[in-house]
Formats: C-alpha cells, sequence, structure tokens
C-alpha cells in the first residue's frame, strides 16, 4: 500500500486584531481549496491560527485576554472549516487558543488539532512556552505566553491516520530536541508544526539576523535525528507592526528542506511524502533500539538547569 502523504504547508500572512473569525476561517478555507487543486491530502496551518498573535500585549483585564480563546471546537465560526475538511476528504492541523473547564477550574491551553474529514482525531497542548508572565514595559512588545497558558499536560502524543504517525509540536517545542525525541520514541513519521516567530527578540537582539537560519536549522535537525518528516508553518509578515518571519517548509528524513514559502503572505508549498522513507534513518543510524543509551541520559529528567562543575 502506498504510503505517500501529499502535505501543504498553509502559510499565513498577518491577521490583524481587528480580523474576524469568520474572516479568518474564509482564508484557511481558500488554502484548503488551493492545496487541494494540488493535490494535497492533508494541510498544517500555524500556531494561533484563527486570531492575531495576541501575547505580545499584557492584558490587565482576564476577560479582554479571553476573546481570544475558544470555548468549543469546532464553534460556529470554525465549522465551515470542519465541513470543507469532510467535503474535499482533507486532514488538517489547526493551532488556537483553548479555554477548558477541567479539573474543577477554567484552564487555558496553546493547543493543536488533528482533523481529518471533519472530525477531530488528535489534540496536542504546547508544553515550551517562552517569553515571561509578568509585564516587561522595557521590551518594544511583550511574550506573555507564561501568563497567558498553562504548560500542556496531554505529554507528546503520536496519532495514527491516514496510514502514518503522527505527531504534533507547537512553535518554541521545535526549538527542543527532548519533544522530537519523546515523539521520535513513538515511532513518528510526520511531525506538523505551527509557528509565530517575531523578528525580533528583545532579551538577545543579537540572535535576530539569524532567526531564519534558527529555525530551519532546528526542524532539519529534529528531522534527521529522528528519520521523521517535518512540516513547520509560519504566520508571518508585519502583524500589528511586528515582523515575523516566515520561510515555512516541509523537511524530509534526511534533513533536507524539499518545499519552502517565498513570501511572507497567505501562501502554499507542499511536498510528496512518503512516509517509508524515515526507515533507512530509523533502522541504521538512528536504530535507537540498537544504539540509544537511556541510561547515560538520567540526567534529561533529572535535572532542569544547567550545573556547571564546580572551578
Ligand atoms: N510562539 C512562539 O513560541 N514563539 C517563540 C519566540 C520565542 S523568542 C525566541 C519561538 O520559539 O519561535
Amino acid at each position: 500500500m502506498s504510503r505517500v502523504l501529499n502535505v501543504a504547508a498553509a502559510q499565513l500572512g498577518p491577521i490583524a486584531r481587528s480580523e474576524t473569525r469568520p474572516l479568518v476561517v474564509a482564508r484557511l478555507i481558500d488554502l484548503m481549496r488551493q492545496a487541494k487543486s494540488m493535490g494535497a491530502d492533508v494541510i498544517v496551518y500555524p500556531e494561533l491560527a484563527l486570531t492575531t498573535f495576541f501575547p505580545r500585549w499584557f492584558m490587565a483585564d482576564q476577560a479582554e485576554v479571553d476573546t481570544f480563546f475558544e470555548r468549543t471546537m469546532p464553534s460556529n465560526e470554525t465549522a465551515p472549516l470542519f465541513s470543507e475538511s469532510e467535503r474535499l476528504g482533507m486532514a488538517f492541523t489547526l493551532g488556537y487558543a483553548e479555554l477548558t473547564e477541567e479539573e474543577g477550574r477554567t484552564r487555558r491551553f496553546n493547543t493543536a488539532i488533528l482533523v481529518d474529514r471533519g472530525r477531530i482525531v488528535g489534540k496536542y497542548r504546547k508544553v515550551h512556552l517562552p517569553g515571561h508572565a509578568d509585564h516587561e514595559p522595557w521590551r518594544q512588545f511583550q511574550h506573555l505566553e507564561k501568563r497567558y497558558f498553562e504548560v500542556g499536560n496531554l505529554n507528546f502524543p503520536v496519532y495514527r491516520a491516514r496510514g502514518g504517525v503522527l505527531g504534533m509540536l507547537i512553535c518554541n517545542d521545535r526549538r527542543w530536541p527532548e519533544a522530537y525525541r519523546v515523539l521520535g520514541l513513538q515511532g513518528v513519521e510526520l511531525v506538523m508544526i505551527g509557528y509565530n516567530t517575531p523578528v525580533h527578540n528583545p532579551p538577545a537582539p543579537d540572535h535576530d539576523l539569524l532567526g531564519n537560519f534558527h529555525n530551519h536549522l532546528v526542524m532539519q535537525a529534529g528531522a534527521y535525528q529522528n528519520g521523521t518528516w517535518v512540516v513547520g508553518v509560519a504566520k508571518c509578515g508585519k502583524e500589528e507592526g511586528i515582523e515575523m518571519i516566515g520561510q515555512s517548509c516541509i523537511v524530509a528524513p534526511s534533513g533536507e528542506i524539499v518545499a519552502q514559502c517565498t513570501t511572507l503572505a497567505d501562501e502554499i508549498a507542499i511536498a510528496r511524502c512518503d512516509l517509508d522513507l524515515g526507515r533507512s534513518y530509523k533502522t541504521t543510524t538512528f536504530n535507537f533500539a540498537v544504539h540509544r543509551q537511556p541510561d547515560q541520559y538520567r540526567m534529561i529528567v533529572e535535572r532542569k538547569g544547567a550545573v556547571p562543575p564546580a572551578e
């Protein structure tokens, strides 16, 4: 049986704060139709794809923050995207801010779902939340993910769908090798990632020129070291005055980029992803069962911060 998936990276240009959910969903549907006409089976949308990237603002009023969150999925506003996925026979991943009542309290997560033909078949909640929790007025803009979201509580699940083993990560997760490796240890074959990455990093402006390089570096390494396809999809361009990187791409298990967006706007990049291409890496250089030495890696789970030896 063919294990080829035609995967589309559905990059989004900026979303203005004033842009309504129905307008954004119309853009997502337009991209889904384009992807389908190009032969796609699966389409990957960015992180927090339904609104502007709101953690750039400090908001003291929780009711205002909550206007950026979804209480149900699908909702009346997102239902047309689910219907289109069913009509076109497509799978998609979508990032959004999730507000849920769990364990007797209101909880908020930065979430991605995997939907196949209109039905939710998988969910992931972002584990690595970058930025800070308190208002830091010295910054040109805020990055308040640590204030607005809880750390995800679903670990790093994989799902059998479309004949493969599929996983999701969200933005900053892509910089952490542990995230890919936990997926790799479950045999992942396609990792789908959405991101919102400002060009300017206020605490480390000397990194700004390297943003595109680091974006590809981490995803190419994650793909190769785990013998998996990786699809990274941006929301990019100048959003509410803040520049964000693009260069959405599809990375083969060899670590090579095989498709890439070239604009900072709504754009599809597509690749023919043969899920069996990962096998030669998984059975040789990265045959985990043969070569990994988990006893030697204890520090990875026992220690959080780096502790250099005494001088
Ligand atoms: N959304 C998100 O996670 N963005 C972060 C910016 C962190 S500043 C380097 C990212 O890792 O791209």
